[in-house]
């Protein structure tokens, strides 16, 4: 049998709408091209005729949609000579870049926030290899902290304020277009630091612009109530909430997501930790789905926001998933409704089990 096609990764896919030149070397691996899932089931226990999808980023290599971003910020700081990258996180964009320097053969340091990162995540950037500084002080204390060290050491800060990271993003944005060959009315998503609303604004944007499609969605999204500086109109100094991904005060890219916001006519909205929990969990029992607790949001957005009829029946929306729910098995386990049964290893014991636990 011949060779059939092999995906290499989104830089080489979306080379034409990347800063990359023809003999640049790119880091990748096999990011992006990431399943686009209808919903079936929460649809119908929301008795509405919509269509839902959701963008399963959390099937990215390490996991979370961070990789789309970390290859262009990794192969332009290579190519671009660096030998190092430095990044604050709240998990994952340490674990991606953890991974992708790895690759790139170059050294990563990342600044975690003192014991709010969850255990997948640091698993991730131990086994990969990179220096762990873990600080006692939060992402935004973190990040400060990166952007003044960038100044005095040799370092390429990859972060999503270096401007590749929202290219390579924004590849998000064009795989859903060609999935549905339009753009969504509607599209649903976390909001930490605001690095992917505005990538995916931008993705959205440049396929209109080329008339590719002519349409672009609404952009709601949805902040932890106890981590919602968007809500609040100005930044949270110390934001509290168990989507540690998205525990972010003062998020970076603050005037692209209000430019999409606006532009796209969308919302912003927040949620508490416990309707997050419920979310998760709902896409986890309901449709076999499991993502982590920041990325639920979308989903518990997307419900509030279909009840209420602001997003009307007939709609295309799609919720975009931006972690796999293994990155924090700790809340994942704690809050199981269900804990193993605890039988003997004899037939009968499971037998009954069976019997007493059969779905109707
Ligand atoms: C799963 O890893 O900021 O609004 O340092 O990990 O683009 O920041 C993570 C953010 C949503 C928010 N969902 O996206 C980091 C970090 C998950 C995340 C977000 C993050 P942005």
């Amino acid at each position: 049998m011949p060779p059939t096609h092999r995906y290499t990764g989104l830089i080489d896919k979306y080379r034409d709408y990347l800063p990359i030149h023809d003999d640049t070397r790119i880091i990748s691996l096999g990011e992006g091209n990431t399943p686009l899932i209808r919903l079936n089931n929460i649809p119908k226990l929301l008795k509405k005729d919509i269509n839902v999808y959701v963008k399963y980023e959390g099937l990215n290599p390490t996991c979370s949609f961070k990789d789309r971003g970390m290859t262009m910020a990794i192969t332009k700081a290579v190519e671009e000579g660096s030998r190092a990258v430095i990044c604050a996180s709240t998990g994952n964009t340490s674990a991606s870049a953890a991974a992708y320097a790895s690759r790139a053969g170059i050294t990563a340091f990342v600044i975690i926030p003192d014991g709010k990162i969850a255990l997948g995540k640091l698993a991730q950037a131990m086994m990969h290899g990179c220096v762990v500084m873990q600080i006692e002080g939060n992402f935004d204390a973190g990040m400060s902290l990166v952007k003044e060290v960038a100044d005095h050491a040799p370092v390429t800060i990859v972060n999503s304020i270096n401007p590749y990271r929202l290219q390579g993003q924004k590849t998000a944005a064009f795989e859903i277009i060609e999935e549905l060959g339009k753009a969504p009315d509607y599209h649903c998503l976390p909001l930490g630091n605001a690095g992917n609303i505005s990538a995916y604004w931008m993705g959205y944007s440049e396929f209109n612009q080329i008339g590719v499609v002519n349409q672009r969605p609404k952009m709601c999204a949805y902040q932890a109530s106890g981590s919602a500086p968007f809500l609040r109109g100005h930044p949270v100094a110390n934001p509290e909430t168990i989507a540690t991904a998205i525990r972010i005060g003062n998020p970076q890219s603050w005037d692209k997501a209000w430019a999409a916001q606006k532009e796209s006519q969308g919302w912003f909205d927040e949620f508490s930790d416990d309707e997050i929990l419920r979310s998760q969990k709902l896409l986890a029992e309901k449709e076999g789905i499991f993502c982590e607790p920041a990325s639920a949001i979308s989903i518990a957005g997307m419900m509030r926001d279909v009840t209420s009829g602001k997003i009307p029946e007939g709609s295309t929306i799609v919720c975009t998933l931006t972690g796999h729910g293994l990155k924090d098995p700790d809340t994942a386990i704690k809050q199981s409704a269900k804990p193993p049964l605890k039988i003997k290893a004899e037939l009968n014991d499971v037998k009954a089990a069976i019997e007493r636990n059969l779905k109707m």
